[in-house]
């Protein structure tokens, strides 16, 4: 593999770059997740930039919070995709989803998407508040009280995660699309969606992606677009009602990875309550601990988890990032624990000889479905380093916590901020410069 040569930045000057990315990014009252391909509001890239801005300003950051679930449905949901007035048309646009003619739960004064992602946002309410901490007394009060008057709202997106997305308590989410895992075209997916037929007569409208970027090879195929496009044509049949969607929808599968966040998440969000003296800690710690189970409920003898195919219920034991999921939401004993972390550390993982950088590649360089360009199939993605970053912390393996940290910062010290990277080339991929990577760059240079 021939490696791509590139200046290195000192640590205070990607911090520097990184900042000043997310300042060219900032529209204001949000940050757009990029501004070519992406120029609109992304839910968990929301709460990435937010993580990164807290690094700046914690004010700025927590704005960036507040825009996204003033987008937030009636019945609790937060939208993965909230649509800013004046860009350049994304596909599929505020059109194609007719929320608010579909749905009675839809804002009236925002245009979203209707599926959701990962719920990441709780975390960067924890750390936002960590950040006020530094502030000035008059900065720090009006952060906390904005933050109290955030809280509530966070509540409820737990809360409709938890009865709508795991209505039989088994603690894992169910999600209805591949994007709602974030990771759209992993091979987590390919079994479940072999069982996506779009009608015969369904009419697949033209991707923004590859008009912006080019790049067939870096991005989902066209085989697999049609399906993303049918299954939103199937959600917005069922009028994105959550009992009629979990009932008739071609693609329902249990997300283990983002059960893992949902673990983690409601814990943050149980510590700020907490903290502030906000009330439902034992709820929030409830959900943590159901979610906790749900995911140590898929492991294997390693540790690895799996997520679900719902229709089937059959285990899809695939070998993507997604299966360390535990090291975030934790609760391993340690026998499986160090399993776990040294499956990372091997070489079907970080430890392949053949990676530019020892950090965890989308999808193992020993998997079939592996393709070191596309996407989600293999590449690195910088805030996925951040997650499993954290869970090694979390799971007080602060060893490699640390090598990955490093590498994770030196990766991003080509001071391109790519949406995502070869993991043998460090050749960096897809959209640039990308907020969330700049973003991840930030909080890992503080
Ligand atoms: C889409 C914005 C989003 C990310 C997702 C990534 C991609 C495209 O870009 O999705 O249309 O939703 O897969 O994780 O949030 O960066």
């Amino acid at each position: 593999h021939r490696l791509w040569v590139v200046n290195r930045l000192s640590r205070a000057e990607v911090a520097e770059r990184a900042a000043e990315v997310l300042r060219g990014n900032d529209r204001g009252l949000h940050t757009v997740a990029a501004p070519r391909l992406y120029p609109h509001m992304w839910s968990w890239d929301a709460a990435f930039i937010a993580i990164g801005l807290a690094r700046m300003s914690a004010s700025r950051a927590l704005t960036e919070l507040e825009t996204l679930f003033a987008a937030q449905w009636r019945n609790g949901m937060v939208p993965h995709i909230v649509f800013s007035a004046n860009a350049p048309l994304y596909e599929p646009g505020p059109d194609r989803w007719a929320s608010k003619e579909t749905s009675p739960h839809a804002p009236d004064h925002a245009a979203t998407s209707g599926l959701i992602q990962p719920p990441v946002h709780a975390l960067a309410l924890r750390r936002i508040l960590d950040a006020v901490r530094n502030t000035d007394a008059a900065g720090r009060r009006d952060v906390i009280a904005r933050i109290r008057i955030l809280w509530p709202k966070l509540l409820t997106w737990h809360r409709y995660l938890a009865d709508h997305r795991d209505a039989d308590g088994r603690g894992l989410l169910m999600i209805y699309h591949g994007g709602e895992s974030g990771m759209d075209n992993s091979p987590r997916w390919d079994t479940p969606y072999a069982d996506v037929v779009p009608d015969p007569g369904f009419r697949p409208f033209r991707r923004s992606d590859l008009a912006a970027l080019g790049e067939q090879s870096q991005r989902p195929t066209d085989a697999d677009y049609v399906k993303y496009q049918w299954l939103i044509e199937e959600l917005r049949q069922a009028r994105y009602d959550d009992e009629l969607a979990r009932k008739s929808l071609s693609f329902r599968v249990a997300d283990v990875f983002a059960s893992a966040i949902f673990a983690v998440a409601n814990e943050d969000l149980a510590q700020v309550a907490e903290e502030l003296g906000l009330g439902a800690v034992d709820e929030l710690r409830g959900y943590a601990e159901r979610f906790r189970r749900g995911v140590l409920g898929t492991t294997d003898d390693d540790g690895f988890a799996a997520d679900v195919d719902l229709r089937t219920d059959t285990a899809l034991r695939t070998k993507t990032i997604a299966g360390f999921a535990p090291l975030l939401s934790g609760g391993l004993d340690p026998e499986h624990r160090r399993r776990l972390v040294d499956l990372l550390l091997s070489p079907a993982w970080c430890g392949n000889p053949d990676l530019a950088y020892p950090l965890p590649p989308s999808t193992s360089p020993e998997a079939p479905e592996f393709d070191a360009a596309r996407y989600w199939r293999g590449p690195q993605w910088p805030p996925m380093n951040l997650l499993i970053i954290w869970g090694l912390e979390r799971s007080g393996e602060h060893d490699a916590a640390e090598r990955l940290r490093e590498a994770a910062l030196y990766q991003l010290t080509d001071g391109v901020f790519a949406e995502y990277y070869d993991p043998f080339t460090a050749h960096p991929l897809g959209s640039r410069p990308q907020s969330w990577s700049a973003a991840v760059a930030l909080d890992l240079a503080a």
